[in-house]
């Protein structure tokens, strides 16, 4: 018999709620995680400005009516150290912490066909068996650092904001290189910036970013939101993205150019991505309407930034708005009008060697103390890819993942039988409010190992035909948008020899829930159950 029903990998908020939903369902559930603490991504980006871009009244759990009166959020858009303390209260509220090991990388999980359980292996050099295992890795989590010449030899010491001394860092008089300019290097910039002598900002690709407007949460507001909180998380779960937004439901193109520019300014008022991008319903889908608002916030740089040079440099043309991930930033354009900061363009003469005294590119030498890399993740399967998972057969994830990730429903895998992933590739995953997200793929989980019980089966298995025919449709739905139109971490354009496959699932929250729920309803259809 196994030593356990599940193991769960990762304690962020995917493997928090697992441990919580499978043990309240009578399981023997153990979670191991490779941080001292836990919060997955929340523990590990400590960066300075580390700030979420989804509202705290959306970007918390709702599993639990009780948990959500009784916690408080202080701001609009909740900072890094308070996601932490929210996960922590969590785990301490709901008696989950003797089931989470932290410290411990999961660094194998091997498939045994004859017991029909797993073999999952740590680096602590101990082995546990059992019948499930369940992938709460997180979808940005294995870390990238770009591979520069000559990086051993400097001087100074390098950050990845991934993994930021959680010391902290002084940057006082210090001259600072940051390399990437995505939604980390747009918030660690100015933080950075207000300590250092100088701060570079190295950018190869201009990004599109909307006002946060954050704010303190108001008492009053915060009553009256929470009187209501039940009706507004059912309103999440049948929305598009995660998050009840309310856009004009009528295209850009069909509406006065007039018109058009006051409503975008109504919303970059208002601040948020999500209500900005959603204000019409072409944006995303046609080039055209894509494109005014795309001029509409190049304009706001523009009439940010006071060297009209350096603005132009800082408007992005290379892809549509939002097909990368808009970034949020109250602060960022503004910046580059500090004496203290200079943009450096590596697009047109790219970062050649880092020195002892700092970093070269193709046509200057630029002195530095530290650098700082915001170069972003192996995203959605960097996590899954450097553990040893060997399914039926012994075969390896990564041999199954070589031209690309696939899995039934973005939560299983053919040929991997009894195990699950959270936010997995072909899930609405990052396109959507991820906890929500997250919740939906848990319960499903939670369903699918007690109908197994309840119906004498011990194991379940994604059809490769099923995979299949959900990865078509997954791929059917992304090129019927702008978004492969970006080199953007969604395709894996930013991992060197990643294969191009976009695996988010842009077919809306509410509509994937209805499916997930289809399949179970229907036997678990897709799946072999044996
Ligand atoms: O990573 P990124 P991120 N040489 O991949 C550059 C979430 N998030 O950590 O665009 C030079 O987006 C790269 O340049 P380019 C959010 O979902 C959320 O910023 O490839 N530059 C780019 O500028 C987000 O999308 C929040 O040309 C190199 C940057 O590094 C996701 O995390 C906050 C390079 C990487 O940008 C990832 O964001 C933070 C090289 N060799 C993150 N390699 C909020 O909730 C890479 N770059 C607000």
């Amino acid at each position: 018999m196994a030593d356990l029903d599940v193991v769960v990998v990762g304690a962020g908020f995917a493997g928090i709620y697992a441990v919580h939903a499978l043990r309240s369902a009578g399981l023997t559930v153990r979670a191991f995680e490779a941080g001292s603490g836990i919060g997955g991504t929340w523990f590990w980006n400590c960066y300075p400005g580390a700030r979420c871009d989804v509202e705290s009244k959306d970007y918390s759990y709702s599993f639990s009516p009780e948990l959500e009166q009784e916690w408080s959020w202080s701001e609009r858009y909740p900072a890094q150290p308070e996601v932490l303390r929210y996960l922590n209260h969590v785990a301490g509220r709901f008696g989950l912490w003797p089931y989470i090991q932290l410290n411990t990388r999961v660094t194998a999980a091997e498939w045994d066909g004859e017991r029909s359980e797993w073999t999952v292996t740590t680096d602590d050099g101990a082995s546990r068996t059992a019948r499930f295992c369940v992938m709460a890795v997180g979808c940005l989590s294995a870390y990238q650092v770009p591979s520069l010449p000559g990086l051993e030899t400097f001087a100074g010491p390098w950050y990845h904001t991934s993994r930021w001394p959680r010391e902290g860092v002084d940057f006082t008089g210090q001259r600072v290189g940051l390399i990437g300019t995505g939604s980390t290097g747009i918030q660690v910039a100015p933080e950075i910036a207000a300590a250092a002598a100088h701060l570079y900002v190295f950018q190869r690709t201009a990004n599109f970013a909307v006002p946060n407007r954050n704010r303190a949460v108001d008492p009053s507001w915060e009553r009256e939101f929470k009187a209501d909180y039940r009706s507004y998380r059912k309103q999440a779960q049948e929305s598009f993205l995660g998050v009840p937004i309310t856009g004009t439901g009528r295209p850009a193109l069909a509406e006065p150019p007039a018109d058009i520019q006051r409503n975008l300014m109504e919303r970059w008022r208002a601040g948020g991505g999500m209500p900005f991008l959603g204000a019409y319903t072409d944006v995303l889908v046609d080039r055209a309407a894509n494109d005014i608002v795309a001029e509409f916030m190049r304009d706001r740089i523009r009439e940010t930034v006071s060297d009209a040079a350096v603005a132009e440099l800082l408007c992005p043309t290379a892809y549509p708005v939002g097909a990368k991930r808009l970034c949020q930033s109250d602060d960022y354009f503004a910046m580059f009008n500090l004496p203290n900061v200079t943009l450096v363009d590596i697009r047109s003469a790219p970062v050649s060697s880092v020195y002892a005294g700092g970093l070269r590119t193709a046509d200057s030498v630029y002195e530095l103390d530290a650098l700082v890399f915001a170069t972003g993740f192996d995203a959605i399967s960097g996590a899954l890819n450097r553990i040893g998972i060997r399914g039926v057969g012994g075969v390896p994830l990564t041999e199954k993942w070589a031209a690309g990730p696939r899995s039934y429903l973005g939560m299983a895998a053919a040929g991997f039988p009894n195990m699950f992933i959270v936010t997995g590739p072909g899930s609405p995953s990052v396109f959507s409010n991820m906890v929500l997200s997250i919740e939906q793929h848990v319960e499903w989980i939670r369903d699918c190992v007690a109908y197994l019980g309840s119906h004498g089966y011990s194991t379940v298995e994604a059809k490769p035909s099923a995979e299949d025919a959900w990865m078509a449709h997954v791929t059917e739905v992304a090129y019927s948008t702008l978004f492969p139109l970006a080199d953007s971490w969604y395709v894996g354009a930013n991992i060197p020899g990643k294969p191009r496959v976009f695996t988010p699932y842009l077919g809306g929250v509410g509509p994937y829930r209805a499916r997930c729920d289809e399949v179970a309803a229907a036997g678990y259809e897709g799946f072999v159950l044996d």
